[in-house]
Formats: structure tokens, C-alpha cells, sequence
């Protein structure tokens, strides 16, 4: 291993090359401290040539290799596990960003370019990637497209997947896929850079990519509703949809419970009286006349009963105070003590059953526990936390497989933005029919033969224990 270790340190550098146990500690735990694995190196390349000569000799050493972009993650996915021998490859040295093509509407970005940086190069140019989450002051490119991640603008814009045009890839056995490709369409064969959009670093190293840009939206409208019940909050999304259209940017789902907690831990005010569930809607339009328009539907939606109380921001600091109460909720959550994630999707009409099964179970199973829900409910994603209070750890496994068993039993999803990681593995291999992983396990064994990118993430082989499921 002396040799192997040396080898690295030769091609990477000493910037590129940490191996002592204080260097590399940021590197081996995620930002909330549920994973910590152990590695041989961690590895810090500079370009793609280097991210290749680091991949080949670990390939012709049986090591593992994690991807890291900026350890945002919420599933463990960029951490090591497991006993086998691994090193961490952390994209943060490869942050290039390209000038911005208003006219093509398109920009390149290296995988460890931080995606708040990339939003505002785009923006230089009148031009908007929008991609939004509460990390992105962290989050990087890389990270983004090996998770496929989601966001607060799904609705309007798609996943992370929808702004991809052209990637570049760095093989299991050190080759180079280059497609850094600006084309809208391309139907030349079949699309091979979907394959590694959404697979967490298990086919491969994403080294850059190329971008989708959108026209930069010039007014937003931002409101803060609360309402009686769900079936109030689906009315009033099929309302705003009828009325604005492809104008509405975000419609999230806020539990009264998790305002309170806001309140509670954040020392932030809600400025309107509750009614069992909030909505933050935002729209967005590069045309005059959408904050009359937003004004119009929600008289309407006030004439209709839909709505108990409401406040349409006046200002871009009034809307940004608004959206402050729900970036806050899993800080919140976070300080109320230990809880379970779960990133759920439902079909949008199974939404309110899910949700009472969910409650009734909770009061069976889990008496001292609560659910901390919140989401992007225009996309029937929603994170049922759960609160853990006096729930004895051992109770844990039971009660995420009880929530993602309901999940599936309505035809959902148990990841709808996070990704499976490490954590959601265990769920994935018993709760997914045998022919799909087998598919999965094919493509696996075709890319990754010897199984050494991202050793028991995306898709696995091992049969790894659930791990570091509490968050504390
Ligand atoms: C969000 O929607 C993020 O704010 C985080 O996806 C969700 O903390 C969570 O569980
Ligand atoms: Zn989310």
C-alpha cells in the first residue's frame, strides 16, 4: 500500500494528497455528523488528467473511490463505508466556471464549482440557472448532478437532470467520456450521460458539465398562506395553475407543527395566524402584470374559503423573510433533538391518505415520537422527519420501514430528491422488484466491474447494515 500511497502523492501533488487523520476528518464525516467511514487518502485533483491517473491506479490497486463535492449531502452518499480499503476524491480543487452563452443559453462548470457561484456568473449575463436549495452556498456541480438533486423550483423548472446538456466523465478504469456537448437536441444513440445523472458516483467520476440556462425572470411574487387542511392546500394548487400557469415557481408545504418549531429554535416570526398547514407559493415571469395576476387568484382563492389568513410580500425583503421561515425548518428540526429523514414521493392525490397512515402508525408504533413535515408539495415530495423525542434507537429501522412501506404501498418513491446514499440502501434493496436490480446490478458489473466507485452507494452488491440513520 506504501507504494500505492506514494504513487498518488506523486500524481496529485502535496496540495492534492492529505493522509493524516486531522487532515483528512472534514473529509470522512458529512456536514451533520450522521456518517463517519475511514479512507487511506483523501485526494484533491486539479484537472480531469489528474482525477483519470488517480482512478487508474486505484484501479490497479482494488481501492475504492468516494466522490465528494461539498459534503451537503443528507444520505450519506459521499461518505466511506464499509471495511474495504477506500480513498476520498474531493472535486473542491476543480471550480473553473465558463463565461456564460446568453444566446445559447448554456455554461460550463467544473464539477467542484460551488452552484451559488455558477447561479451568479449566469446571472452576470441576464441569464439564471435555477437551481435552488437551501445548501447551495456549498453545494457543488458535481454534487448536484451525481445526486440529481431537487429544490424548491422542481415545479417549474425540473430536477438537476432537466439542465444537463453535456458531461464530462471520468471511467472506472481511468478512461474519459467527454460529451461536453451544448446541444438541445441530440438524438445520435442513446443518451449515455443520464446513466450517471442520479447514480451517485456508482458508474463513474463526473469531472464537469455543461449547463441549461433560463431567461432571468424579472418580478417575483412570494405569499405566505396558512390553510385548514390539505385538501385545501391541493385546491389551491390546482387554482394557481389554472390561473399563473407555468408562472409558479415554488409551492411548499409547511406543517403548523413545523412553523412552531421555527419559531421556536430560529427566533423567526410567521406573520400569519395558523390554520394547520402553511403554503409558500412563489411565481415568477419576465413579463409586466403577474403581481395583479397573483393578487386576482388569491381573492379568488379567499372567496373559495380556501385560504384562513395570508401576506403577499410587498418587497424582495419582505419575500425573502417569508422564504427565511421555510429554509429554516431543518435547523429547526435539527435543534429539537434527534430525527429519522425521510424524502418521500407520492402520486399528489395519495398525499393526504399517506399522511394519515402515517399519523396513525406513529401513534401505534412510536407514541413519543412527532413528525416534523414539510416540502415541496407542488411536486408531491415531502419530508415526513421524524422527531424521535423518548423512542428507544432500537425502534429506529422499524420505524423508517414502516414510513417508506407506506410510501411504496401507494406507488411512491422512499427518495424523491436525496438519493438513496448509504442510508436509504437497506429500504432500496428490499422494497424494489428483483428485475430492476438486477438491471441495476448489470450496469454495474458493465461500468464497474471490479465494484470500486462508490463502494455501497447508488447501486450495490454488498448487503451493507443501515448505519447512522439518527440525526443527532
Ligand atoms: C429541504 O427541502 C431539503 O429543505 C432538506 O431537502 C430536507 O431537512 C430535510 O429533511
Ligand atoms: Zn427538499
Amino acid at each position: 500500500m506504501q507504494g500505492f500511497l506514494e504513487g498518488l502523492r506523486e500524481r496529485l501533488g502535496p496540495a492534492g494528497f492529505l493522509s493524516e487523520q486531522e487532515a483528512m476528518a472534514p473529509y470522512l464525516t458529512d456536514w451533520r455528523k450522521m456518517f463517519t467511514g475511514s479512507a487511506l487518502a483523501v485526494l484533491r485533483p486539479t484537472s480531469t488528467e489528474q482525477v483519470a491517473a488517480a482512478v487508474r491506479l486505484c484501479a490497479a490497486h482494488g481501492v475504492g473511490i468516494v466522490p465528494q463535492g461539498g459534503n451537503t449531502g443528507l444520505a450519506g452518499g459521499a461518505t466511506p463505508m464499509g471495511q474495504t480499503p477506500q480513498v476520498v476524491l474531493s472535486l473542491n480543487r476543480m471550480t473553473a466556471i465558463g463565461a456564460p452563452d446568453p444566446v445559447g443559453m448554456v455554461i460550463e462548470a467544473q464539477a467542484g464549482a460551488i452552484l451559488q457561484n455558477v447561479k451568479e456568473a449566469a446571472a452576470g449575463c441576464g441569464r439564471q440557472l435555477p437551481i435552488s436549495i437551501a445548501a447551495e452556498g456549498s453545494a457543488t456541480i458535481g454534487g448536484l448532478i451525481a445526486t440529481n438533486a431537487g429544490g424548491v423550483n422542481v415545479l417549474r423548472y425540473g430536477m438537476t437532470r432537466d439542465f444537463v446538456l453535456g458531461l464530462e466523465v471520468v471511467l472506472a478504469d481511468g478512461r474519459v467520456l467527454n460529451g461536453l456537448k451544448q446541444l438541445r437536441k441530440d438524438n445520435a444513440g442513446f443518451d449515455w450521460k443520464q446513466l450517471f445523472i442520479g447514480s451517485e458516483g456508482a458508474f463513474g467520476i463526473v469531472t464537469a458539465a455543461i449547463l441549461r440556462l433560463t431567461p432571468q425572470t424579472r418580478h417575483r411574487s412570494v405569499a405566505l398562506l396558512s390553510l385548514r387542511d390539505l385538501a385545501a392546500a391541493l385546491n389551491l394548487l390546482s387554482l394557481f395553475q389554472d390561473r399563473l400557469g407555468e408562472a409558479i415557481t415554488a409551492f411548499e408545504l409547511i406543517a403548523d407543527d413545523a412553523m412552531r418549531l421555527v419559531e421556536a429554535n430560529c427566533g423567526l416570526t410567521a406573520p400569519v395566524s395558523g390554520g394547520g398547514w402553511y403554503v409558500l407559493i412563489e411565481a415568477s415571469s419576465s413579463l409586466d402584470g403577474l403581481v395583479p395576476a397573483v393578487e386576482a387568484a388569491l381573492e379568488v382563492a379567499f372567496d373559495k374559503g380556501l385560504i384562513v389568513d395570508g401576506t403577499l410580500a410587498a418587497s424582495e425583503h419582505q419575500a425573502k423573510a417569508l422564504w427565511a421561515l421555510r429554509e429554516h425548518v431543518t435547523e429547526a428540526e435539527a435543534r429539537a433533538g434527534k430525527s429519522l429523514k425521510h424524502d418521500v414521493s407520492l402520486p399528489i392525490g395519495q398525499l393526504g391518505a399517506f399522511l394519515g397512515d402515517l399519523s396513525q402508525s406513529l401513534k401505534d408504533f412510536a407514541p413519543s415520537s412527532r413528525a416534523n413535515i414539510f416540502g415541496h408539495l407542488g411536486d408531491g415530495n415531502l419530508h415526513t422527519n421524524i422527531i424521535l423525542g423518548d423512542t428507544p434507537p432500537a425502534l429506529c429501522d422499524v420505524i423508517t420501514g414502516m414510513v417508506h412501506d407506506l410510501v411504496v404501498a401507494r406507488g411512491g418513491s422512499i427518495s424523491a430528491e436525496h438519493g438513496l446514499g448509504q442510508y436509504r440502501m437497506p429500504d432500496w434493496q428490499r422494497l424494489t422488484p428483483g428485475s430492476e436490480q438486477d438491471l441495476a446490478a448489470a450496469l454495474k458489473g458493465a461500468l464497474d466491474p471490479k465494484g470500486l466507485m462508490n463502494p455501497g452507494k447508488g447501486v450495490v452488491e454488498l448487503h451493507p447494515q443501515r448505519s447512522g440513520q439518527v440525526q443527532s
